[in-house]
């Protein structure tokens, strides 16, 4: 059966293949997306090394003059998708894209490839490595709020967790434009409305993207004027994370000449780490950043600081016991939001199902950090999911019954890479 799966998720790989990038599934996302081309290498590179690194060459192709990757590349307008480029109307780069970025895990992607291969695959990381160092820059500049210590985030979307009840706290702090033009979801059409975030969280969204717009994709701006701003602990642990990986991989190419700075980023993390501490739950939240109050829930990124080597034994054992408590509660996992908090639903998005690419990045640390029992929890579970329900892009945590998108690329590509029981032989 696993022998079946892996061919299944190798067919996936191919099939939402564009010709040289991968839309994460067919009509909902039509689209190149960052970070899930990120993980789709990963899958690839198990059984194409070429098309891994091609990937990969093809998200650069829509960094922006200012350093940033965005999150979605528009290579054409396609109307199954909203919003379009019609909607984003950015300019910063070779392609239309959107005007927000994503979890920075390239670097560590790239890390892992070259680690797992030979010159070649040193040389092609050569060639990508001020790209990625640009990108992270401008992550510490233009994403860091005058005066504040940690890097933030605009837009729910841009911290991948769209719909996460984190989100609540900033959104509930915005206005809805008054001018905001009518437009028509399109992801309501592809799945299941009670699967997808709510009309007013849309509203929202699009107000931000409205107000991009607005200051014609300003940045700085953006960040220190936007009607949204908070900070997310899956930005924050997934970019010290990528700084310190690419870190080695500058040592690795010789590129003494980053050192100093990576340094400089890499300790702006790790004093950044305790903003994020919510003494209350005794464990990593996301925090509004004007008000400065804590989200009140465990989500997924705040499983993550195994994952970037952060925070004091303390703050580990108070997520692990955290990770306990949720694990008693749920069928499968890691949850992307409490069962013990407002606004759990175990189906729902970024509400509760299990996403395959944060238990992926969640296991691996906990592995580095000989927290053994609990990463095999998590790898195991999901590839329980897989084996229940199929290549679907999120799981209902308590019944495990598959979520919103089919044959999904990460998914395809974490079990290909990482959950496949073959892998263990
Ligand atoms: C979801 O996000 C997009 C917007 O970027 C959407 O809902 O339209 C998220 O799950 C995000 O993390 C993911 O990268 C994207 C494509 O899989 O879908």
């Amino acid at each position: 059966m696993a022998l079946d799966l892996d061919q299944q998720a190798r067919d996936i790989l191919r099939k939402n293949d564009r010709g040289g990038f991968t839309v994460p599934t067919a009509r909902l996302y039509p689209y190149q997306w960052n970070w899930d081309s990120a993980f789709v290498a990963l899958g690839f590179a198990t059984f194409d090394r070429e098309r891994a690194w091609r990937e990969l060459e093809l998200l650069l192709d829509g960094q922006w003059t200012n350093g940033m990757i965005p999150h979605i590349l528009f290579r054409r307008d396609d109307p199954d998708y909203f919003p379009g480029p019609s909607v984003w109307q950015t300019s910063g780069g070779a392609l239309p894209s959107g005007g927000i970025s994503q979890p920075p895990v390239l670097a560590s992607v790239i890390l892992e490839l070259v680690q797992s291969g030979n010159a070649e695959d040193l040389q092609k990381a050569g060639s990508m490595f001020d790209a990625v160092l640009n990108w992270h820059r401008w992550f510490h500049h233009d994403r860091t709020p005058d005066g504040c210590p940690v890097v933030c985030t605009v837009h729910p979307w841009e911290t991948g967790r769209d719909n996460c009840p984190d989100w609540e706290l900033g959104l509930d702090a915005m206005q809805v434009d008054p001018a905001l033009e009518p437009y028509t979801r399109m992801d309501t059409v592809h799945a299941d409305e009670a699967e997808r975030p709510s009309a007013l969280q849309y509203d929202k969204y699009i107000t931000i993207v409205k107000f991009g717009r607005d200051v014609g994709w300003d940045q700085k701006r953006l960040t220190n004027e936007g009607p949204f701003l908070m900070a997310d602990p899956g930005i924050h642990f997934i970019l010290m994370r990528a700084d310190r990986d690419l870190l080695e991989l500058a040592d690795r190419l010789g590129r003494h000449d980053a050192r100093a700075e990576l340094r400089d980023f890499i300790a702006k993390g790790q004093e950044g780490t305790a903003y994020f501490w919510n003494e209350n739950l005794q464990a990593f939240c996301a925090r509004d950043v004007r008000s400065g109050v804590f989200s009140e829930g465990f989500s997924n990124a705040s499983a993550l600081p195994f994952y970037a080597d952060a925070g004091t034994d303390k703050q580990r054992e108070g997520t692990l016991r955290n990770m306990k408590r949720i694990a008693e509660k749920v069928g499968y996992m890691v949850p992307s939001w409490d069962p013990d908090a407002v606004h759990f639903e175990p189906q729902r998005y970024w509400c509760g199902p299990v996403w395959p690419q944060m238990n992926n990045i969640i296991s691996k640390g906990l592995a580095e950090q000989r927290e053994t029992e609990m990463a095999n929890v998590v790898r195991r579970d999901l590839a329980r999911l897989i084996e229940k329900s199929g290549f679907f892009e999120c799981f209902n945590t308590m019944t495990g019954e598959g979520c919103i998108g089919t044959d999904f690329s990460w998914t395809a590509a974490m079990w290909l890479a990482w959950a496949s029981p073959n892998l263990e032989n």
